[in-house]
């Protein structure tokens, strides 16, 4: 059953790699930050692994009690609220920052508890939420508990006089999910996925607000607080000019990685398989 499933796992990774070789991408799209968390933390700094992409001179790193191993990140927001990964959205250099270019940011999370499990801050209602993806401070997709029992997910800005969101189903916990934020410049619009479907979008005809210099993923960047409790396998943000395509644009795939425990079943299967020939 394992070797079937990793074989199938081994399947759609090969159909995919594919996909992403025969077919040219309907975007130009630039990979301006990659990490799937093969590198090292020291304090908060990280050095990228073998592949690993940072455009911003060294920016991406951690806070609080986010750690690594085995090429995966632990968010820890149910021991320490500010925990989480960011990089310094100036520091990329583009013209027109953020609001002025078209970009993705994405990542592969994995929730320990369900939606309605995730931490509270100690400050009442008003710190009941979690951000996995945040770009400079007012534009979101996060779990919500403001007034809301149970927590919805949700994404949208604030553009500095009116805040479009709307609520999506929410990640499943136990299992790695691809979650992404799509801004269209042209259009000032935002567009949200999971698994690769779209959730939506929305938009008030103007830009996202900046606030803050900082793109995070796994919590609030902005204020450095309001983490999940969670695991990120990997995390990207990259921009793209033409028109943006779901089915080859998103930089991630998250298909989930057998566990060594997978890994020593297969390979004494195959052993099994082997000796009886
Ligand atoms: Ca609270
Ligand atoms: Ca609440
Ligand atoms: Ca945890
Ligand atoms: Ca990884």
């Amino acid at each position: 059953m394992i070797r079937l499933s990793y074989c199938h796992q081994l399947m759609l990774t090969l159909s995919a790699a594919l996909a992403l070789a025969s077919s040219a991408s309907a975007a130009a799209v630039t990979q301006q930050v990659l990490v799937n968390f093969d590198g090292s933390l020291a304090g908060t700094t990280y050095t990228l692994g073998a592949g690993e992409i940072d455009n911003t001179g060294g920016t991406f790193g951690s806070n609080g009690s986010a750690s690594i191993s085995g090429g995966v990140a632990d968010i820890p927001g149910n021991v320490d609220l500010t925990s989480g990964f960011y990089f310094d959205g100036p520091s990329l250099g583009l013209a027109g920052g953020l609001t002025g270019n078209s970009w993705i940011t994405e990542a592969c999370m994995l929730l320990d508890v369900p939606v309605a499990s995730q931490p509270d801050g100690p400050g009442g209602e008003g710190d009941d939420y979690n951000h996995f993806l945040d770009i400079q401070g007012d534009t979101f997709y996060r779990f919500n508990g403001d007034g809301n029992n149970p927590k919805i997910t949700q994404f949208g800005y604030w553009d500095g006089a009116s805040e479009p969101t709307m609520i999506t189903s929410d990640p499943s916990a136990n299992q790695y999910h691809h979650v992404a934020l799509v801004w269209t410049a042209g259009t000032n619009s935002l567009e949200a996925f999971v698994d690769g479907a779209s959730q939506g979008s929305v938009s008030t005809g103007s830009p996202f607000d900046v606030s803050s210099r900082n793109v995070g993923y796994g919590f609030f960047s902005r204020f450095l607080n309001r983490a999940i409790d969670g695991h990120l396998d990997a995390v990207a943000f990259s921009t793209y000019t033409g028109t943006f395509d779901p089915a080859s644009d998103f930089q991630l795939a998250c298909v989930p990685e057998p566990s060594s425990l997978a890994l020593l079943t297969i390979a004494l299967a195959l052993l099994g398989w082997f000796t009886k020939k």
